[in-house]
């Protein structure tokens, strides 16, 4: 009887009284912790009684769970929630499901919100103050219910609510470079989320979890597998597992997309003759103008849509990093996404069309290859096909230039591609915030059109027009514990997913969300952790590959430095980038140089080109500076440097001063988990600060210089 006892005390202590934070990190930002701000909880109990979500579908179902278990846990209370008739204090659904939601769409038009967009108002029906969360789309009416969810985590008033939001870009999307052998390329954490042995028989729970934390954010597609892609993925018994994952993902509103390989269509037995990667098909060939490979396209993709109708189609690497692609039969990128899209188009599934490409024939300079390839193709994709370009020309550093690209393909839907795990920002080691980074790229004004061409407004369509828009984050989701390595990783998946809904939101608003609901509230917690967060990348910028340097990492490895590192290929060793000599240092791309500087719209490609007025951020990408030439800041190059190097690592040392002042307010299991992490940031950041610096002196002959030490060494 006593242990009975015991067990029933356990269990209701262990259930009944949630910790004050999911110390493991596993909850994302659906912890819905009580309120704990008093006044709050007071207003929300009293607006928020009773729920009334009708509607059949799994997805009101999910949208009641959610509120269920989400309210519970924020008001401390269970509220009634009903799935008929129009009780309730808080009013949700379409006009199509909820009378009282059909009313108040009378007095606000619900057209111009679209498939995904929501109202969230404060508003009367029939007499009676309701919160109203109307969509003219379950979808919508999902994330709408996110969206209050959100405003409660974070404590706001419900009062005079009045919300109307819309997403600014189409096809919001993930990409994961998980490998069917469960490992993920550039993943820091873990294996893939992905139990391709489990699948279709047996459903990992994970599976909803991740599809609830996208949902929250409005990513409304994954691309389930790797750019480089194993031909498998698309054999019969894979397609049935992941018929399962879209099935399950579906109610979410999240489409799911394959990574395809270009040679699919040949057979196993000719590649092994021919001595070059095979696929799973009959052919001896994948020119995309063979009939035969054409009609290979449009019985595969039937077959997927047999199984997944609402499938959302292909991500292509062609003709880059040794991918097979159309070049490999004289053919373009073009044609080759084009037949993709036309074996899609009948199911209104799209291609998209990735912009990584080097090819060294095409120009000495690396960075140049992927516009002169791209440039002349546009007006010549089919309609359902993006080109794919990453934020840089080059490959996802801590700070690039914006691809050229960008604004010079008006005929061309582009796609943006950004990169969230953190492959050459420090893995899942290094705290590094990414907003800021992107909202750098998304703000950069490209005047492809004269002033105010910002690159947002080129992927969002609102400047060149696109017919269709979209944005592709390469995910940090691995199947750890707490999902992303490091615990503030997770801040980045958040950010992504915040800025694919809305880029206009400020790297600052999304901080401050994602702090409220994944660690506290506290007013000092906040302010101060999103200091911390703020400076990071820039921190991380100046400990790595401060004033334009870059590519100069471990080979291969990509986490610590490597000025001197030699992959046998000219333009993967880090001495081709950074040109280090007696001289001075950096890449001289101005039109004495490799010219890229003439890739860009006037007035950049001016003030690129003139060493005076390029700014200091990418001074050393387009240009080969004298050691001893000012910046500036009135330093000479040599010092700058030293300097730059040491205020990246000295604000690693300011993070783990202010995470240490808030160890009492902090959950202590996610306290010690950034801790270690931040200690091993500052040993990390400190080699790369002391190796590339003393490696570089070879070059100056100069004392390095710590200028808040005065520390000669
Ligand atoms: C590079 C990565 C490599 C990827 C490639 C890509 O190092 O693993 O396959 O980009 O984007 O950054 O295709």
């Amino acid at each position: 009887m006593r242990q009975v006892f015991l067990l029933l005390l356990f269990l209701s202590l262990t259930f009944l009284c949630p910790p004050a934070f999911a110390e493991d990190g596993y909850n994302l930002w659906l912890k819905y912790q009580k309120v704990e701000n008093e006044n709050r909880l007071q207003e929300y109990r009293q607006v928020i009684l009773s729920v009334s979500v009708p509607g059949k579908s799994q997805t009101c179902r999910i949208i009641r769970d959610e509120l269920k278990n989400g309210l519970r846990g924020l008001l401390g209370k269970d509220i009634p929630i009903g799935n008929s008739g129009e009780a309730g204090s808080l009013i949700i659904g379409t006009p199509r499901t909820s009378r009282a939601i059909e009313k108040m769409s009378a007095g606000i038009s619900l057209d111009r919100l679209g498939k995904e967009g929501y109202v969230i108002k404060a508003t009367k029906i029939d007499g009676k103050s309701v919160l109203a969360i109307g969509a003219n789309n379950d979808i919508g009416v999902l994330y709408g219910t996110f969206h209050l969810l959100r405003l409660l985590q974070t404590h706001q008033s419900l009062a005079h609510l009045d919300v109307n939001s819309n997403p600014k870009i189409q096809y919001r999307i993930l990409n994961h470079w998980d490998n069917l052998d469960g490992s993920v390329e550039r993943g820091y954490a873990g294996k893939s989320l992905w139990k391709w042995d489990d699948l279709p028989g047996k459903i990992d729970h994970r599976y909803y979890d991740y599809a609830r934390a996208n949902a929250f954010l409005g990513i409304n597609g994954t691309v389930l597998n790797n750019v480089n892609a194993n031909p498998n993925i698309l054999r019969p018994e894979y397609l049935k597992k992941i018929a399962a994952l879209a099935d399950l993902f579906r109610p979410y509103g999240i489409r799911v997309f394959l990574s395809a390989n270009f040679s699919s269509p040949i057979s196993a037995q000719f590649a092994f003759e021919q001595n070059r990667k095979g696929g799973i098909g009959t052919l001896n060939t994948s020119d995309p103008l063979n009939p035969e490979v054409q009609q290979w396209w449009k019985n595969k993709v039937k077959e997927i849509y047999d199984l997944i109708p609402d499938f959302g189609g292909f991500l292509v690497k062609a003709n880059s990093e040794g991918m097979p692609g159309p070049q490999d039969y004289q053919r373009t990128h073009a044609d080759g996404a084009s037949m993709l899209a036309e074996a899609l188009e009948p199911y209104h599934g799209i291609v998209m069309w990735r912009a990584f490409v080097y090819t060294a024939d095409v120009d000495a300079d690396r960075v140049k290859r992927a516009y002169k390839e791209f440039v002349p193709l546009d007006g010549k994709f089919h309609h359902h096909v993006f080109v794919q370009a990453k934020n840089g020309p080059l490959d996802f550093q801590p700070r690039e230039p914006v691809q050229p690209l960008f604004g010079a393909m008006p005929k061309t839907p582009l796609m943006l591609e950004l990169q969230i795990t953190q492959e050459y920002l420090g893995h899942s080691t290094h705290l590094v915030y990414l907003a800021p980074m992107w909202k750098e790229y998304l703000q950069f004004d490209t005047h492809a059109m004269g002033q105010g061409s910002t690159l947002a407004s080129i992927i969002d369509g609102t400047l060149e027009h696109y017919p269709m828009t979209g944005i592709a984050g390469v995910t940090n989701i691995g199947d750890d514990r707490n999902w992303c390595g490091h615990f503030f990783a997770q801040a980045n998946w958040y950010a992504y997913g915040r800025l694919a809904w809305d880029h206009s939101l400020t790297s600052e608003e999304i901080a401050d969300e994602w702090i409220r609901m994944s660690i506290s509230s506290d007013s000092v917690v906040v302010r101060t952790i999103r200091l911390m967060m703020m400076g990071s990348r820039e921190a991380c910028v100046n400990y790595m590959t401060p004033l334009g340097l870059h590519h100069i990492m471990q080979a291969d490895f990509h986490y610590g430095p490597g000025p001197q590192h030699d992959t046998g290929r000219e333009d993967w060793r880090s001495t081709y980038y950074h040109r280090a000599d007696s001289i001075g240092l950096g890449f001289d791309r101005s039109s004495t140089g490799s010219n890229a500087v003439s890739q860009y719209c006037s007035p950049w490609r001016e003030m690129f080109d003139n060493r005076t007025t390029c700014p200091e951020e990418y001074l050393l990408w387009f240009h080969h500076v004298g050691w001893s030439e000012p910046l500036k800041s009135g330093k000479t190059l040599w010092n700058d440097l030293c300097a730059k190097y040491y205020s990246g690592t000295k604000y690693v040392d300011e993070m783990i001063g202010a995470w240490s002042s808030l160890e009492a307010s902090v959950d202590p299991e996610i306290y010690s988990h950034v801790k270690t992490r931040l200690e091993q940031q500052k040993t990390d950041a400190a080699i790369w600060r002391d190796t590339c610096l003393k490696y570089f002196q070879k070059f100056s002959k100069k004392p390095i210089i710590n200028p808040f030490s005065n520390n000669l060494r």
